[in-house]
């Protein structure tokens, strides 16, 4: 990607048991003596890419990224068990804790939007700024817009592959008619839906077509974690009340933001960004024109990048 830093190795890893079965893989790149900083991958589900370390200087961040319970390399793998909102925002107490760590940057995109959200909002005091991109806030009428009703307007050549999966009689709720499908004792049953979910997702993030972004995604046991994950949120509202996120905004209250979202984001439409923003006005609001929602589009890879940077500077 264009604009990132350079890759580089952890410096520690960790395997972090939690709440049984769950231990979850983290890691800390940079510096060790540097600015904390807490990067929460997307889905939920889709798990920690080497390329999540490249949006922090390494001279100058210690950068905490870890894989949500069931994806990535935690383990158990898949596992929906305890597998909650609240449940990864007291993994994210508990891996702070385990690390020292007094208060740390949060930085996160899509769902891991959502989780900052959510952990700034439990635990304002411990986030010295949040930097948040193609926000996500998982009302019904967001999940509703990806999964039922919206982008399928948009993209009605992938969504037919995503919808012709489930017979007719039962499209009225695909995020249900998934559901059943994603948690069979059919191995081959829960793998087929579950390429199918991942590949709509896929499709949908970029601006322009991006082979490498749905090959990755397609990958089986990406594809599962990814698909059993999400949809296990989706099916529960996320373990959100309806606007949940906005109507706890004020504990933002002091905390410096940045938000950055793609005009043409068809996963989560940029009117969250826009919601947030209103709720949320000390925060900075980045609309990148020529993007949609994924993290490697150049211009939100761009705005991202920029915004630790300042941050950067102004923490320390
Ligand atoms: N999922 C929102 C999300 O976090 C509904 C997300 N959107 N696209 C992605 O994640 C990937 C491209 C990483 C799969």
């Amino acid at each position: 990607m264009p604009g990132l830093y350079a890759g580089t190795e952890p410096f520690r890893t960790h395997r972090l048991p939690v709440e049984p079965p769950h231990v979850l893989h983290v890691e800390e790149c940079g510096r060790p003596d540097g600015l904390p900083a807490l990067f929460l991958h997307g889905g939920p589900g889709a798990g920690c890419d080497p390329a999540h370390r490249r949006f922090f200087d390494p001279s100058r961040y210690r950068v905490v990224l870890f894989d949500q319970r069931g994806c990535g390399r935690s383990e158990p793998h898949g596992s929906l068990e305890g597998n909650t909102t609240q449940a990864l925002v007291a993994d994210i107490e508990r891996i702070r804790t385990h690390l020292g760590i007094d208060r740390w940057l949060v930085f996160g995109g899509s769902w891991g939007s959502t989780l900052a959200l959510a952990y700034a909002e439990a635990h304002p005091g411990r986030v010295l700024a949040l930097v948040l991109r193609g926000i996500f806030l998982c009302r019904p009428r967001d999940i509703r817009w990806f999964y039922q009703s919206g982008a399928d307007r948009i993209y009605p050549d992938h969504w037919r592959e995503f919808v012709s999966f489930i017979p007719e009689a039962e499209r009225d709720n695909l995020v249900a008619a998934y559901h059943r499908r994603l948690t069979s004792d059919d191995a081959a049953l829960r793998l087929a839906a579950a390429r199918r979910w991942a590949l709509w997702e896929a499709r949908c993030a970029t601006l322009r077509p991006d082979p490498e972004l749905e090959a990755h995604f397609a990958e089986p046991r990406r594809a599962l974690a990814l698909a059993r994950i999400e949809c296990h949120y989706f099916v529960h509202g996320a373990f959100l009340a309806e606007d949940q996120l906005l109507r706890g905004a004020g504990r933002l209250h002091g905390i410096p933001g940045v938000i950055v979202h793609g005009r043409h984001d068809v996963v989560c439409p940029v009117e969250q960004a826009f919601a947030l923003h209103e709720v949320w006005p000390e925060a900075e609001l980045v609309v990148v024109p020529d993007a949609g929602h994924a993290a490697s589009e150049p211009g939100i890879a761009a705005a991202l990048v920029a915004a630790t940077d300042r941050l950067a500077e102004r923490l320390s």
